[in-house]
């Protein structure tokens, strides 16, 4: 099977020995008329990609709109981390076609899938599967999703969720402290689900500081996320990025 151009590049940072770093951009929360700027400057803080998304995106048109603004001044991939159906949009270079495995809800796990397939075909987007669990009970997404969300010291079951998602095809799997979360997941879980599964592992959510970043990387993360911490201060990303590169594998 082929991949597609996104998959491609992650595979191959990943296959390099490389932990990646990606940026995450939330619309909702971010100035449009900024988009572009801070697009440029995660770029040129060496991110790897842009993923952008979050909990409570609502408006296609506006999604697009940003996606344009973020596309016109990077090189790197943009990818999608969609909400739900109205975060498709034409103008990212891919999107995490992501099932919430925690969820109890059909709808989360393929009901907003079979939803979106279409239009994500029509519009030619690289979908990419991801398994995403959802930890701790606090989040907007675990409230938006109606997850069963995982203590964060739950390994067994996460190990469990890891290993569905690879049977199951994934080639992606997702562990998610819930953005804004007051501090990354615990690197027992994190190591005890990377011993386990074949496919990459991205750790998201209250990754403030570089010392975050070596933890979750140091546990086995092949990919971090982090977006409350550029939010709230964009100086410290150059930080971040840096000792993600700098961890070798
Ligand atoms: C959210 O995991 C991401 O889905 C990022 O979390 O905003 O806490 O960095 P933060």
């Amino acid at each position: 099977m082929r991949l597609g151009r996104v998959e491609q590049y992650l595979m191959d940072r990943i296959g390099a020995g490389r932990h990646l770093h990606i940026s995450l951009l939330d619309p909702v929360s971010t100035p449009s008329e900024k988009a572009g700027e801070y697009a440029s400057y995660i770029q040129e803080s060496g991110s790897d990609a842009i993923m952008v998304g979050g909990s409570t995106v609502y408006s296609q048109e506006a999604l697009d709109s940003f996606i344009k603004k973020v596309k016109e001044e990077v090189s790197i991939p943009v990818i999608i981390f969609p909400n739900n159906v109205q975060s498709i949009s034409r103008y990212a270079d891919a999107i995490w076609f992501m099932s919430l495995l925690n969820s109890v809800d059909w709808y989360y796990i393929v009901g907003a899938q079979l939803q979106g397939a279409l239009t994500v075909k029509s519009f030619n987007l690289e979908a990419i599967p991801m398994g995403y669990v959802v930890f701790g009970s606090e989040s907007t997404v675990a409230a938006m999703g109606r997850a069963l969300p995982l203590a964060p010291h739950s390994y067994e079951i996460a190990v469990c969720y890891g290993l569905a998602a690879q049977y199951l095809g994934m080639r992606f799997l997702y562990l998610e402290a819930g953005s804004g979360a007051s501090r990354p997941l615990p690197e027992t879980t994190i190591r005890a689900v990377r011993k386990a599964v074949d496919i990459p592992v991205i750790v998201g959510g209250g990754i403030r500081t570089p010392e975050d970043v070596k933890a979750v990387c140091g546990a086995g993360a092949d990919i971090v996320v982090t977006g409350t911490a550029i939010e709230r201060d964009h100086r410290i990303l150059p930080s971040l990025v840096y000792a993600a590169k700098n961890l070798g594998n």
